[in-house]
């Protein structure tokens, strides 16, 4: 808390901010002894290399493979003894909205006393709530809060974070959530993409009016979002307490127009076919899925569409019907998971427990969970570079104080972070 006040108070936020990236960095290093999941599919199970060495030149993985077929060019690197320690691809959270104003812990209290979020959202909680709070905070006190939890993100490994905005519903809050998400990427070594989820839900102004604020908000501030170069894709929530599958066309075409990628929040409560229109689209990703049916998960399949699950928000909103993860898996649709990390319904900042609770609650494997969070999470942002170890490939890594993959989605509350590589550094 003192902390937080000191942020508050300091005049000169972005130098304090800045001094904790910090500039210092070996360009070539040789991590050695071991054990390095590279998540590359088709061959081991976690593409894992037992006994291996990794060579880092610059911010690019140069080599990695087995300690005692190191190539000539990387032995006299500076040694780093891992002590078998295990190496992953650095962890992603593709579906964030980290950024917001203020906190919905009085309506956590007064759905666990038997208040349902309708009765909530009626009596001015819910998203609206969240939208006042964040229209009224300054871009700094924003910037503040939001740091605090890409921090903790950044402390189990991640060293790519994707934020959406949504919580403004205006053209200045809007700008200013994305540009606060553009300053996280600037003040922290980690890399931001940026969503436009102007489709949230429908601001009190416009209440019965959606297809009004959607021309006359969502689709002049995506534009003015995209010539700013504030935002990196665009979203939308096709839910029937948000947005139908017409209206979240509507934007999609004119992301489209504009030649900026799409996603969906997707058939969380109910079957809108959000996932096909979505795919139709050639969608990065539909999110949330548990009411999607096999018609859906096709198209996916067809369209190379990520398959974002978001356990963290079925638990938070006590949901009981789970995605069809079997149907994924048999068509095989890439599977991401992500914390959704939100005010509402999912105050969640923790990938690892997000991979734990895919795996208890959706029944991924610990394997799946791990892919999800690196390989098929770097493809839900369109990232080429990264989410594998992988020769020529970003030197983004976690290296952990574990000895098999599966102790990541394993435990509970627990981080076993030993040290995170950003670039190489
Ligand atoms: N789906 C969700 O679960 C959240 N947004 C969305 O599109 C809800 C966000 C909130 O309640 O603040
Ligand atoms: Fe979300």
């Amino acid at each position: 808390m003192t902390e937080f006040i000191m942020y508050r108070h300091n005049t000169n936020i972005t130098d304090l901010f800045k001094t904790q990236i910090g500039t210092s960095g070996v360009t070539e290093r040789l991590l050695d002894k071991a054990a390095i999941a590279t998540l590359q599919a088709g061959g081991a199970s976690y593409g894992l290399i037992t006994d291996a060495a990794l060579a880092i030149s610059e911010s690019r993985i140069a080599w990695a493979g087995p300690r005692d077929e190191v190539p000539a060019a990387y032995t006299g690197f500076p040694r780093d003894d891992l002590e078998g320690r295990l190496v992953t691809p650095a962890l992603i959270d593709c579906h964030t909205h980290l950024v917001y104003g203020g906190n919905r812990s009085r309506e956590f209290e007064q759905r666990l006393e038997g208040a349902s979020y309708e009765e909530i959202a009626r009596a001015g909680g819910g998203i609206v709530s969240t939208v006042g709070a964040t229209r009224a905070a300054s871009e700094e006190d924003l910037l503040a809060d939001a740091l605090r939890r890409a921090d903790a993100l950044i402390a189990e490994g991640v060293a790519a974070i994707e934020i959406k905005s949504g919580y403004g519903l205006d053209i200045d809050t809007e700008l200013k959530m994305l540009k606060v998400a553009r300053r996280i990427g600037e003040l922290r070594a980690v890399r931001v993409r940026t969503s436009f989820l102007g489709a949230h839900a429908v601001p009190p102004e416009y209440a019965g009016r959606a297809d009004a604020y959607i021309d006359e908000i969502c689709l002049p501030v995506l534009e003015a979002a995209h010539d700013a170069s504030l935002a990196d894709a665009v979203d939308g929530f096709c839910e029937g307490v948000a947005f139908t599958p017409a209206q979240i066309a509507r934007v999609f075409d004119k992301a489209q127009a504009l030649g900026m990628p799409v996603k969906l929040h997707a058939e969380q409560l109910s079957d809108l076919g959000g996932a096909k229109l979505a795919a139709r689209y050639g969608a990065l990703s539909a999110d949330h899925l548990e009411y999607l049916d096999e018609d859906g998960v096709a198209a996916m399949a067809e369209a190379g569409t990520v398959a974002t699950l978001l356990p963290g928000a079925f638990y938070t909103l006590h949901e009981t019907r789970s995605p069809p993860v079997g149907l994924l898996r048999r068509h095989g649709v890439p599977i991401a998971v992500a914390t959704d990390c939100n005010p509402g319904s999912s105050p969640l900042a923790s990938v690892l427990l997000a991979m734990n609770m895919a795996c208890t609650l959706f029944r991924l494997t610990p394997e799946e969970a791990l892919a999800g969070v690196t390989r098929n999470a770097a493809k839900a942002l369109g990232l080429t570079d990264t989410g594998v170890i992988a020769p020529g490939m970003r030197a983004d890594l976690a290296i952990w104080n574990a000895e098999h993959p599966a102790e990541l989605a394993y435990r509970i509350g627990f981080n076993p972070l030993h040290e995170r590589i950003f670039a190489g550094r």
